[in-house]
């Protein structure tokens, strides 16, 4: 184990015998979910290279920037504008919460029934064992859902939480109220950094997020081509390392993944043979390391070639209009952040639209519903998708889990049978 590193987490209140069993689990998970892979492009060795120090290299450059005064702003959902927060000179981080370790913690205080993403994210806080949450000068939470917003009441307990008000509709009024939301989210960024946004700084920002989303979506459109170039879990690990690491690093490791798939598609080169079983996953996000359901699929001889989801196309695939002056630039974000279709909308028509367009754009043989357990916004929503889907001729297979491997063989069975009913 690295000393500097140790050195940094005793720093930052980090309890390091139950992070040193994290890290530890966490290295046999990726041997064997990702190591293990055959044909893997080269360009994965950068988001290897970066797992494989996931509390190192990047909380190091964040302890450093809040070393020279910058602040360090932590997120949980795809609807905080981090283009306000680069404009500020702050570093937004996505939190991850995808791993089961941190769920009986929070289980001793929030109740059972809650979904996993909720709990790890409250037991990473309780158990102190996320240098990333620790790192933090702010966490903002939203009110996308019901158990989210009162979880974000008790992590305030424990550290600075500001909580955005997400509308459930997307009416005039709604667009209104989620407009006032960014101005205010932009003046307690302003005041938290102690820097102004300007025009400039702000046109800078959302230049360069858009060119991270550009990226992502020339990689998502590789996703497209039979035989698939990239498996769907290294897809999925590139939206996940996307979430926290440097927007700029990020967009050029991308691309330069991007060109070398380029040169397997011209080759006809994929990871699988052209008649694999493609299904799209759309619902839940999933943050490292949840990669069990792409695990699973993906060695059960199917491979996935798009995530509807926030871990997904939801995060990449609107950008920001670039606009002259701050007032517009502001609308224009917000603008862009009410696209996102999020099962906590209501009346979420988009969204069903989306699986259609998405699973036709991707070839997808079938879709799988992912449903975190205990989460009833997509879980009530998978009834409309249902219908949806039978309409318009795609199979669909629901599922419901948690991130434990309890159900693992359980699910591998469901997917058996989806797969032979969808191979051609
Ligand atoms: S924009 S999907 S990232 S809220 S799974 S915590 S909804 S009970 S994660 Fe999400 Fe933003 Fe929406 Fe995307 Fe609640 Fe459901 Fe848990 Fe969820």
């Amino acid at each position: 184990m690295n000393t500097d590193n140790i050195q940094m987490w005793q720093e930052l209140g980090i309890d390091l015998k139950p992070h040193d069993s994290l890290l530890n689990a966490l290295g046999s998970i990726y041997q064997e979910v990702y190591l293990s892979q055959k044909n893997r492009p080269d360009g994965m060795g950068f988001f290897d290279f970066v797992v494989g120090d996931i509390h190192g290299i990047r909380v190091r450059e964040l302890r450093e920037h809040a070393k020279n005064g910058g602040k360090v702003v932590a997120t949980y959902c795809v609807f905080v504008p981090e283009e306000l927060v680069w404009a500020a000179a702050g570093i937004p981080v996505g939190l991850c919460a995808g791993t089961q370790f941190s769920v009986p913690l929070a289980e001793g205080i929030l109740p059972r029934n809650t979904c996993a993403l909720i709990k790890s994210s409250f037991g990473f806080k309780l158990g102190r064992i996320c240098p990333y949450v620790q790192a933090s000068h702010l966490i903002v939470g939203e009110t996308t859902c019901d158990g989210k917003k009162k979880m974000f009441e008790l992590l305030a307990e424990y550290q600075p939480v500001y909580v955005m008000e997400v509308p459930n509709k997307k009416t005039a009024s709604s667009r209104t109220l989620w407009l006032q939301e960014v101005i205010a989210f932009k003046e307690v960024i302003e005041k938290l950094t102690g820097n102004k946004i300007t025009t400039e700084k702000l046109s800078e920002a959302i230049g360069l997020v858009n060119q991270r989303r550009r990226a992502l979506q020339r990689l998502y459109n590789l996703r497209k081509v039979r035989p698939v170039p990239i498996s769907g879990k290294d897809a999925l690990l590139v939206i996940q390392v996307s979430f926290y690491d440097d927007v700029k690093r990020c967009t050029q490791q991308v691309n330069t993944l991007c060109d070398e798939l380029d040169k397997r598609v011209a080759k006809g080169e994929g990871v699988v043979p052209a008649n694999a079983p493609r299904v799209l996953i759309s619902g839940s996000p999933m943050a490292i390391p949840n990669w069990k359901l792409h695990h699973i699929l993906e060695t059960t001889g199917a491979i996935v070639v798009c995530e509807e989801s926030c871990t997904g196309t939801r995060f990449f695939t609107e950008l920001v209009k670039p606009e002259k002056s701050l007032d517009v630039q502001i609308k224009s974000i917000a603008e862009r952040y009410m696209n996102i279709h999020c099962a906590c909308f209501t009346p979420n028509d988009e969204r069903l639209d989306d699986i259609v367009n998405l699973a036709r754009e991707y070839q997808a043989d079938g879709v799988i519903h992912y449903n975190l357990q205990f989460c009833h916004t997509y879980a009530n929503e998978a009834v409309r998708v249902e219908r949806r889907l039978e309409e318009a001729g795609i199979p669909l297979l629901r599922l419901e889990t948690d991130y434990s491997d309890e159900d693992t063989g359980q699910l591998k069975t469901r997917i058996e049978a989806f797969l032979e009913m969808i191979r051609k």
